[in-house]
């Protein structure tokens, strides 16, 4: 599914991130930056040692922000590692997780990306429900974009049915 968004593509594909052409690819990590599992074992897998070696130099990064490291063997020249917040069903969670997806593209702008893809963040290990993440995350991600012209592309790479299908839904509604 595709829609248009000011001068940009907002794109939802079911999908594995660490194979995206974009110039960035977003990982979910966590505050330590140091790997994990899920997308950010796949995201360290794919791409081989240097993106750790990289991430050990950052010292960390809050829940809610995000920082960059180079790709790595990935084809995308950079990965964004964006921390989301743990689900604790409060009005916080859903602050925290706009302001991950917020400072990933601020990071992707300030790095001349034009292309980003994203994993649906905190929703795996995190337990951030599906349906209530995917429409903040794509009404932060559409919000950026109508105020922003660098970043033409922003992909979302959902793994499974049920999570493309949660987006599409979300997509769906906030756009009709
Ligand atoms: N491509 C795209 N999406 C994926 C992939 C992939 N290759 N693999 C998993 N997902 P999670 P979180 C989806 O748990 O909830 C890590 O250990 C997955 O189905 O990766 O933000 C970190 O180090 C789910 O929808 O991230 C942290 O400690 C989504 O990616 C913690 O997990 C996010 O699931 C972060 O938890």
């Amino acid at each position: 599914m595709k829609v248009t968004i000011h001068n940009a593509t907002l794109e939802l594909v079911e999908g594995d991130i660490t194979q995206q052409d974009t110039d960035a690819i977003v990982n979910a990590a966590n505050r330590s930056l140091l790997g994990g599992g899920g997308v950010d074992g796949a995201i360290h897998r794919a791409g081989g040692p240097k993106i750790l070696e990289e991430c050990r130099q950052l010292g960390g990064c809050e829940t809610g922000d995000a920082k960059i490291t180079t790709g790595g063997n990935l084809k995308a020249r950079y990965v964004i590692h964006a921390v989301g917040p743990v689900y604790r069903g409060s009005p916080r969670d859903a602050e925290l997780l706009a302001s991950c997806h917020r400072r990933s593209l601020e990071v992707a702008s300030e790095n001349h990306c034009r292309s980003v893809a994203f994993p649906a963040i905190s929703t795996g290990a995190y337990g951030y429900p599906l349906h209530e993440a995917a429409p903040i995350a794509l009404r932060t991600v559409m919000d950026y974009l109508r105020s922003h012209d660098d970043i033409t592309l922003v992909r979302f790479v959902l793994f499974g049915r049920a999570a493309y299908e949660a987006f599409a839904q979300a997509l769906r509604d906030l756009t009709t």
